[in-house]
């Protein structure tokens, strides 16, 4: 072998290792890839450098954005707030199931494949052009006009669309571990909703026609769950039916976080990036 050909092979060699050790772990593509990254275990959280779009904070930044999510996620891993995560089994599924991202659609549309694909977890996303991000929504104040929740549709007028996809991220995560936390047809949660429709007391068809049919069982009920969540947290339980309450007792039992203090202060994740 001449001289050429053995540099060629190692250059070859040493590219092949280097992309591989670039793109090696979810970390170090996600520091890469974006402007902002925290962990709190193996859960990461990232964000790209846009700024939100749908806001009433006109000065708000992808920091601001992606600093309150990692508060949203630290108060609801730790609800009594004593800087210890309250369960440790719904971390290690966030963990191995799951990340979550904030950024346009421009760039989440692609990457929610994308790292799926490289890095096999689910990516959770704030699209932050097209979902409501409002900074001062606080459950003592959540401007809620309703009285009975019979909507899919429904959702409190300022609401901050950050508390539910932090929220949806949780129930991913305990879906993936409780066998009885599902969002199928026939299951409990699954059932509540149904019951709830044929009691014509809640209604997902208008929802579900807007969508294209779009709108799925599955999706619904987790929809469903987050509404009576929030209700619960705002303190307008009195206005839920006897099934929406069913849900609530169930979300009780399964350890579902049930506070969310978005000016949470204690340092339970780290800040990678
Ligand atoms: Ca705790």
């Amino acid at each position: 072998m001449n001289r050429g050909r053995i540099i060629i092979m190692f250059l070859v060699l040493s590219c092949t290792d280097k992309t591989t050790t670039k793109i090696d772990t979810l970390e170090s593509y996600l520091k890469s890839k974006f402007t902002h990254v925290a962990k709190i275990d193996d859960f990461y959280i990232a964000a790209g450098n846009n700024p939100p779009i749908e806001t009433n904070d006109a000065d708000a930044s992808s920091r601001d954005i992606f600093q309150m999510s990692v508060r949203l996620f630290e108060s609801l891993l730790d609800q009594n707030e004593d800087g210890i995560v309250d369960d440790t089994a719904l971390l290690k599924s966030l963990s191995a199931n799951l990340m979550f991202l904030i950024d346009h659609t421009v760039i989440t549309d692609i990457e929610e494949e994308k790292i799926q694909e490289l890095f096999g977890v689910y990516v959770m996303t704030m699209k932050s052009n097209i979902w409501p991000y409002m900074p001062n929504f606080h459950y003592s104040n959540c401007g809620i006009e309703i009285s009975e929740l019979n909507t899919s549709l429904w959702r409190p007028e300022t609401y901050n669309a950050l508390w539910e996809e932090c929220f949806h991220t949780i129930t991913e995560a305990q879906n993936r571990i409780q066998s009885n936390f599902s969002f199928d047809s026939n299951s409990i949660l699954g059932n509540y909703m149904q019951n709830d429709i044929d009691n014509n007391s809640y209604d997902i068809s208008e929802q579900n026609a807007l969508e294209d049919d779009g709108y799925d069982f599955n999706t619904g009920v987790n929809e469903y769950v987050h509404q009576i969540w929030l209700i619960n947290i705002c303190g307008l339980q009195n206005i839920l039916n006897e099934y929406q309450m069913g849900v609530l007792m169930h979300l009780e039992s399964s350890g579902t976080p049930l506070m969310i203090n978005k000016d949470y202060n204690l340092e339970l994740a780290e800040i990678v990036k």
